[in-house]
């Protein structure tokens, strides 16, 4: 017997899929919730919330948190008696963008972590910066301005990168540590991505940072798919002998670190391989790794994403090119405003009692309240500042009603309808209506959510059969590195569509939506 494991580091959830790579077949998926798991980190979605560091706009999560959820992931597949000694081979995948910054003892350390102690404990002291600023941190405006007025303007960091210079994105985030902080800075010896973090800790040696992920950073070159010599320079001195090197999907790191053989159970020839970006990860565990599928994931941020064969970028800036981990490129869109914005919109109007509620009754008890297209009443459901289009709003913004007047059942549809109304808006650059639509992630689980999404794109929603799509694909990514199986078996088996449960567009309710499109660009016009 084979196994081969996916792991998923996300904004605020770490979790496990074990596949078994003879049979073809997904064992189970495990989880820890960082803020239920780990109160003590004082992180309820994940991160440190922003008010506590000033509501400059800097998000930052605590590494300490992400190792701890990672031993305590681990002993809850052991008490599951997942067979880890015939695990194979390893890869994960990591929310994008966010950094961890070591100092010179990190790589020594990892050779000779001690199974008696925790990760975090021995980790703790190779931090050169305590807390990690992950993709919700919109505080690098001045440094994004800076890189691009180094390198001749936004359509050049474009054209190199696949992105222009974006707050979240990783190169404008050390320039501003490297201004901040010069001695953290110059006392740091590595900067890892959380993917290549995981992967390093996996290995117990530095690892690579793939190029899915790598191309989240504002500082690789698509082309040569290395770093780029100019945006290097331009964002920080020395940053060059600081960055991992960049590998090709697929590359091994190294066998499994000893920690992991003796606390665990692992076989010490498990191979580990390159990690990658949780959107990437998603692509392959949707089975959406070929031209031709979009994708929209409803997790904590929402994103919109296919393969693409050719690096096409966003005219206006609001989209990104990334490496997709089967080869070629894949185009993303990233909204900031997704579940949590769901989550608050709930919040506003519920008892305790009602919060309990999941989605997918929510859906059925308020969304059938109210008519589609909500009679004219439209949201920008930005409860945080928007990336996708940049607005500073902390507050939904309507067209002229106020949220305090009206039900729960309206505000709800109002903020669902807003999200999807937004993507559609913010998508069409990509070309072709798509006809169908592959739907992922939490809120995916409701079909009355589905249904607006078929509505306002007008097209059919299919659902997976599994969730978890990022460790799923990791996992997938772990058994094609390592050649239990080739990429479309792997996908006939784990990637099927639940067909069944397919949603189709209601063509009154998708003209509907049409003819709101006018007044809602013109909200959006008025918030910007
Ligand atoms: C993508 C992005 C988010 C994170 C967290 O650009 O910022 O989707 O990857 O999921």
């Amino acid at each position: 017997m084979s196994y081969v494991l996916g792991f998923d580091a996300s904004t605020q959830s770490f979790s496990a899929t074990l596949v078994d790579s003879s049979s073809l077949v997904v064992i189970g998926e495990i989880t820890v919730n960082f803020g239920a798991d780990l109160p003590q980190y004082n992180a309820p979605s994940g991160f440190i919330p922003d008010d506590s560091q000033g509501g400059t706009g800097e998000v930052h999560a605590n590494p300490l948190m992400w190792l701890d959820a990672l031993d305590l992931l681990m002993s809850r597949i052991v008490a599951e008696q997942w067979p880890l000694a015939e695990v194979v081979a390893i890869c994960g995948s990591g929310q994008q963008h966010g950094s961890v910054y070591l100092n010179s003892q990190f790589e020594q350390v990892l050779g000779v972590l001690s199974p008696e102690l925790s990760l975090a404990e021995q980790i703790k002291n190779t931090l050169s910066r305590a807390t990690s600023p992950i993709w919700m941190d919109n505080s690098t405006r001045i440094e994004c301005d800076e890189i691009a007025a180094a390198v001749g303007g936004d359509d050049r960091v474009c054209a190199i990168s696949g992105s222009i210079a974006i707050e979240r994105f990783t190169g404008p985030q050390i320039r501003k540590f490297a201004k901040m902080q010069p001695a953290a800075y110059a006392s740091t010896q590595y900067i890892h991505l959380v993917s290549s973090f995981f992967a390093s800790i996996f290995a117990g040696k530095s690892a690579a940072i793939d190029t899915g992920d790598g191309a989240g950073m504002n500082l690789m070159n698509l082309a040569t798919q290395d770093w780029d010599a100019e945006l290097v320079a331009a964002t920080a001195e020395g940053l060059g002998a600081k960055l991992p090197v960049v590998a090709k999907p697929h590359t091994p790191i190294g066998s499994i670190a000893n920690y992991f053989v003796s606390k665990y159970g692992f076989n010490s020839e498990a191979k580990v391989y390159a990690w990658s970006g949780d959107n990437p990860c998603s692509l392959v565990g949707m089975g959406a790794s070929t031209a031709g599928k979009m994708i929209i994931s409803l997790g904590t941020s929402y994103t919109l994403f296919a393969a693409m064969d050719k690096p096409l970028t966003a005219p206006n800036g609001f989209g990104h090119v990334f490496g997709n981990p089967m080869g070629g490129y894949m185009s993303l869109i990233c909204f900031k405003n997704g579940s949590l914005a769901r989550e608050e919109v709930r919040k506003s109007k519920q008892t305790e009692q009602e919060e309990q509620l999941d989605w997918a009754k929510f859906g059925t008890d308020y969304l059938a309240q109210t008519p589609v297209g909500n009679d004219g009443k439209l949201m920008l459901p930005f409860y945080e500042p928007e990336i996708t289009p940049l607005m500073a709003l902390d507050n939904p913004a309507t067209n002229d009603w106020s949220l305090e007047d009206e039900s729960a059942a309206v505000q709800i549809r109002a903020c669902l309808e807003g999200q999807f109304l937004n993507m559609r808006v913010h998508s069409e650059w990509l070309g072709d209506k798509p006809s169908q639509i592959l739907l992922t992630g939490g809120g995916s689980k409701s079909d009355e959510i589905c249904q607006i999404a078929a509505d306002i794109f007008g097209a059919q929603v299919v659902r997976m059969q599994i969730a978890g799509s990022a460790s799923l694909g990791a996992a997938i990514m772990a058994g094609v590195a390592s050649k239990q199986a080739s990429l479309e078996q792997f996908e006939l088996a784990l990637c099927q569509l639940d067909h069944e449960a397919s949603i189709s567009p209601d063509e009154a309710a998708h003209q509907k939506y049409n003819q709101l499109m006018p007044a809602f660009n013109q909200l959006i016009t008025n918030n910007s």
